[in-house]
C-alpha cells in the first residue's frame, strides 16, 4: 500500500479507506463548498440523518464561530468538519452532557494533532485550540430545542492544518497558527480527519456511557488557561477579572475574583476569555 500524501485531497475514497471509526463518518457527506458544515449538518439532522453522520467540505464561504462570529475557511487547506451527535442520555444528565461535549471535543482534536502532527495543542477554555498562544482551531457546537425529532448535537471543529502563516487575514496573522506553520512541513489532512473522527467517537462515546473522569481530568491537563489570570467577556456584555481556579465538575469555569469583589467565586458556564497574564 502506497502511503498518502500530503496533499491528498478529501474523497469519499480517500477517507473510507483511512477511517478506523465504528460509527462517526460512516455516513460522509464531502462538499466542495458550502456556507458552514455545521449549517449543512443541522438540516441533516433535522431531516433523521444518523447518529455519527459527518459533513466535510474544502471551503466554507460563511463559517460561524460562536455569538455570530465568523470562520476563516480557505479553499482545499484545512479541516472544516462537522458530526451528528444524537442524545442517549436521560433527561437527568442532558446538561452535564451538553456542557461537556466543545470540552471533550477539543481534548479529542489535540489527541489527533499529537497523533498526526506530533504537536502538542493546548485548549483555552472552553473551546479554543491553541499552539504557542495562538489560534489553531477551534470547536462550535449547535443543539436542536426540539424533542420530538430526539435531540441532537452538531460538532463543528475546524483547523488549520496547511494555511502558511503569510496566506491569514491581516486581522488574524498575530493571533492565529496552522498545523504546516508550526511543524515546518504539510500535514496530511486525510490522515487528521480520520484521526479527529476516531478520538472524537472516543471521547464522545465515553461520555454517553458514563461521564468519564479520565477525559475530564485530561482536559484539565490541556487547559492553559488554569491558573492564569484572565478577563471574561459575558454575553451581557459585562467582563470579570479573576484567577481560573478550577473545572468544575459540570464543565464550567471556576473564577476567583479580583478587584472590588477580590475572593469571590463565580461560575462561568459560557463566556470569551482573554489570558491577562
Ligand atoms: C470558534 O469560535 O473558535 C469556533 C470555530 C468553529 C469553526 C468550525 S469549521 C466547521 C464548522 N462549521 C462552521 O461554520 N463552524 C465550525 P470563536 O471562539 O467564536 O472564535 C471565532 C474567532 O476566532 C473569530 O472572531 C476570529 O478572531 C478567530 N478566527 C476566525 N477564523 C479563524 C481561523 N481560521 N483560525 C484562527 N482564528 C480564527
Amino acid at each position: 500500500m502506497s502511503l498518502p500524501t500530503a496533499s491528498q485531497t478529501l474523497t469519499p475514497e480517500t477517507i473510507r479507506a483511512a477511517l478506523r471509526t465504528k460509527t462517526f463518518g460512516r455516513t460522509l457527506h464531502i462538499l466542495h463548498e458550502t456556507p458552514s458544515t455545521n449549517t449543512a449538518a443541522m438540516a441533516l439532522a433535522q431531516k433523521g440523518a444518523e447518529d455519527g453522520t459527518v459533513v466535510v467540505a474544502e471551503r466554507q464561504t460563511a463559517g460561524r464561530g460562536r455569538l455570530g462570529r465568523s470562520w476563516y475557511s480557505p479553499a482545499g487547506e484545512n479541516l472544516y468538519c462537522s458530526v451528528i451527535v444524537r442524545q442517549t442520555q436521560s433527561q437527568t444528565r442532558l446538561e452535564e452532557w451538553l456542557s461537556w461535549l466543545p470540552l471533550l471535543s477539543a481534548v479529542a482534536a489535540a489527541r489527533a494533532i499529537q497523533a498526526v502532527a506530533a504537536l502538542q495543542a493546548r485548549l483555552k477554555w472552553p473551546n479554543d485550540i491553541l499552539i504557542n498562544q495562538q489560534k489553531l482551531g477551534g470547536v462550535l457546537c449547535e443543539s436542536n430545542g426540539s424533542r420530538s425529532q430526539g435531540r441532537f448535537v452538531v460538532v463543528g471543529i475546524g483547523i488549520n492544518v496547511n494555511t502558511p502563516r503569510h496566506a491569514f487575514p491581516d486581522e488574524l496573522r498575530d493571533l492565529a497558527t496552522s498545523l504546516a506553520a508550526e511543524a515546518g512541513h504539510r500535514i496530511n489532512r486525510v490522515a487528521l480527519l480520520s484521526a479527529l473522527l476516531s478520538e472524537l467517537e472516543l471521547c464522545i462515546g465515553n461520555l454517553s456511557a458514563q461521564p468519564s473522569a479520565e477525559v475530564k481530568r485530561e482536559y484539565t491537563k490541556l487547559c492553559s488557561t488554569l491558573g492564569r489570570q484572565v478577563r471574561v467577556s459575558l454575553a451581557s456584555g459585562e467582563s470579570v477579572e479573576g484567577q481560573a481556579d478550577a473545572i468544575n465538575p459540570d464543565g464550567s469555569l471556576r473564577l476567583i475574583r479580583n478587584g472590588a469583589n477580590a475572593g469571590t467565586i463565580l461560575d462561568l458556564r459560557a463566556g470569551d476569555v482573554t489570558h491577562v497574564r
